[in-house]
């Protein structure tokens, strides 16, 4: 009898959101010697400053209408030893991050299309492959979509395909495919065509069978690429078959590596004929829950048993069944900073009253918004004892690096609107003396999970293609590993198979070398290298210059032996002893196979 193996979507919980803003105040730094900080002091509070901070050797100062400019004229001219300078926040940022703002009002450009390049080339919808996501459905609600290229098959187990079982199939159809039009999100193909396959319902899983036969339903839609955010333990031949198939007639499968962060290798993932993702964050480093298999099977190496290639699936903001996601905003008097969307919907704003941990009530927090460190008790609890003091809304500030984000628990009796902040702002936040906490229902909405960054691939895949479209699907699956920029441990890794997948460079690698590539070798990104033939007296010299290697040494080989490990600065010379034709390579530091092509000089004396 045929093993039957659950399949289950692969994205955590609802990640809380970050709505970062600029700081609206006037806040400057002004050195002093210590001596004549009373008369600093003095005078800034005549000009209507507040003092922020009193430290050894500097104060900075919050001024309610002044500027910078003016404030640093003016002390040049009542004390020149007073030096004025601006006092920048700092926030918690990555290498890559999300477009400030609402998605409700304007559209962001998640940060996951920056750092795989989606953002510099051009989507040729005429062209362009049709995506098969398998998956939740696609709620038909969510208004970010080109509806009129997508369309979807009906299941009688699941339901209508653009009637949402959960909202992990909108979220995971946002990320290839929101449109490109001002308002929301947008995907890694914006408005590109899909087909949805609802395999999902609410109880949240299906079976390889239902996988295989999806596959078959992809095919007759038309579909080059299938996007499959879901995984679990134990191969099956239907399933295996079904996309081999699929990749022989000329397709791509992508989907997830998992979430439980080990090395157990899921399915179809694990498949060779499917591509398998993981997840990285806006850092360029692997996200803790992204699952390394190893890439040996049954005694066999094949590079195609493990993670080829990761893109952004850590805090990713994409596309809700309208209504579904909450969205949180934190302001002051003092500015706007980042938050997370706790519980309870609704909007608060008052004066501010900071109640420590907030293990008691209260009754100074009545009619107020409560600041309140974590540490102690519960989340839930501090919420409650705010409002059993009648506190209006509150704001939990994390006591170590970064963004609390977190939930009241599932017997949640509270009803204000609470939010959590990052410890970097606690003393700003401290500081205000009014507050505005929000928690707004929304359309749009953060998940994380190796679900997240499987459409990121299968978006980069379509825009990609779209761009060479006789190309194949192997030919595009390979590209898009060759061009993958390395990250975390030098060269391919479990963790993230070759690296980041890179539109842009993808491209320029196909533009180069055409559909077939320069190779069937591996590779983690395309080197380049050029010789020149140069005689300094009788010392021949082959100067090299290189481009595009990721380590921070690479080896260069002569003739396919290798004479020298040197600095990847993108230049160095070689001097044979004897005239000769020579070839040169250069490779990353310890691969074999990350290597530029070979180029050959010619030394005539
Ligand atoms: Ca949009
Ligand atoms: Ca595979
Ligand atoms: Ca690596």
């Amino acid at each position: 009898m045929q093993k039957i193996n659950k399949i289950a979507p692969l994205a955590f919980a609802i990640a809380a959101g970050l709505s970062a803003s600029a700081y609206a105040g006037e806040r400057v730094v002004i050195h002093v010697d210590n001596a004549e900080k009373a008369a600093l002091i003095q005078q800034v509070k005549q000009d209507g400053g507040v003092v922020r901070v009193d430290a050894d050797g500097f104060i900075a100062v919050e001024y309610k209408t002044k500027k910078m400019t003016d404030v640093s004229s003016q002390m040049a001219v009542k004390n020149p030893r007073w030096k004025v300078e601006a006092d920048p926040i700092r926030k918690p940022l990555a290498l890559f991050n999300d477009d400030v703002g609402n998605p409700s009002l304007k559209q962001i450009t998640p940060y996951a299309v920056y750092q795989s390049q989606a953002n510099q080339v051009p989507f040729q919808f005429s062209t362009s492959p049709k995506v098969c996501i398998i998956d939740s459905g696609l709620d038909r609600t969510n208004t970010d979509f080109d509806w009129g290229v997508i369309t979807g098959d009906n299941d009688s187990g699941t339901g209508s395909w653009d009637v949402n079982g959960g909202p992990h199939g909108t979220h995971v159809a946002g990320t290839i495919a929101a449109a490109n039009n001002g308002i929301g999100v947008v995907g890694m193909a914006p408005g590109a065509k899909l087909h949805i396959i609802k395999v999902f319902n609410e109880a949240g899983w299906g079976y390889s069978s239902d996988l295989a036969y999806a596959a078959q339903k992809c095919t007759a839609a038309g579909a080059k690429i299938i996007s499959m955010s879901l995984g679990g333990g134990g191969s099956n031949t239907a399933e295996s078959n079904a996309f081999a198939n699929f990749v022989n007639a000329g397709g791509l499968v992508i989907a997830a590596a998992g979430n439980d962060g080990n090395n157990v290798r899921s399915y179809p993932a694990g498949y060779p004929s499917v591509m398998m993702v993981g997840a990285n964050d806006g850092n360029n480093a692997i996200a803790s829950f992204s699952q390394f298999p190893s890439c040996t099977l049954n005694g066999k190496t094949d590079e195609n048993t493990c993670v080829e290639v990761t893109a952004g699936g850590v805090d990713t903001l994409s596309t809700y069944p309208a209504g579904g996601a909450t969205l949180p905003n934190l302001s002051t008097n003092l500015g706007s900073y980042a938050s997370s969307a706790m519980e309870n919907v609704g909007s608060a704003s008052g004066a501010t009253f900071y109640m420590g941990t907030a293990e008691t009530i209260n009754s100074n927090a009545a009619g107020k918004i409560c600041l309140i460190d974590r540490g102690v008790i519960s989340f839930h609890d501090k919420v409650n004892n705010c409002q059993k003091s009648g506190g209006i809304g509150a704001v939990l500030i994390n006591n170590t690096a970064g963004m609390l984000a977190a939930t009241l628990g599932t017997t949640n009796v509270t009803s204000i609107p609470a939010v959590g902040a990052a410890f970097e702002d606690r003393t700003a936040l401290l500081a205000a003396t009014s507050a505005t906490v929000e928690v707004k229902a929304g359309d749009y909405g953060y998940m994380s999970g190796t679900s997240m960054a499987t459409p990121a691939v299968s978006g980069v895949a379509a825009l990609v293609w779209s761009n060479f479209p006789s190309c194949t699907g192997a030919q595009i699956r390979s590209a898009l590993k060759k061009t993958a920029k390395d990250a975390g441990a030098a060269g391919k890794d479990v963790y993230f198979g070759y690296g980041i997948v890179q539109a842009k460079d993808a491209v320029n690698y196909l533009t180069q070398y055409g559909c077939a590539g320069n190779g069937s070798g591996g590779g983690t990104a395309s080197i380049t290298l050029t010789a020149s033939v140069r005689y300094v007296g009788r010392t021949r010299y082959a100067d090299l210059a290189w481009a595009n290697a990721t380590t921070s040494s690479v080896d260069i080989y002569r003739n396919n032996v290798k004479v020298l490990t040197t600095p990847n600065d993108g230049s160095q010379s070689n001097s044979p002893t004897a005239k000769g034709t020579y070839s040169y390579k250069v490779c990353n530091a310890g691969s074999t196979t990350t290597c530029s092509p070979t180029v050959t000089v010619t030394f005539t004396k």
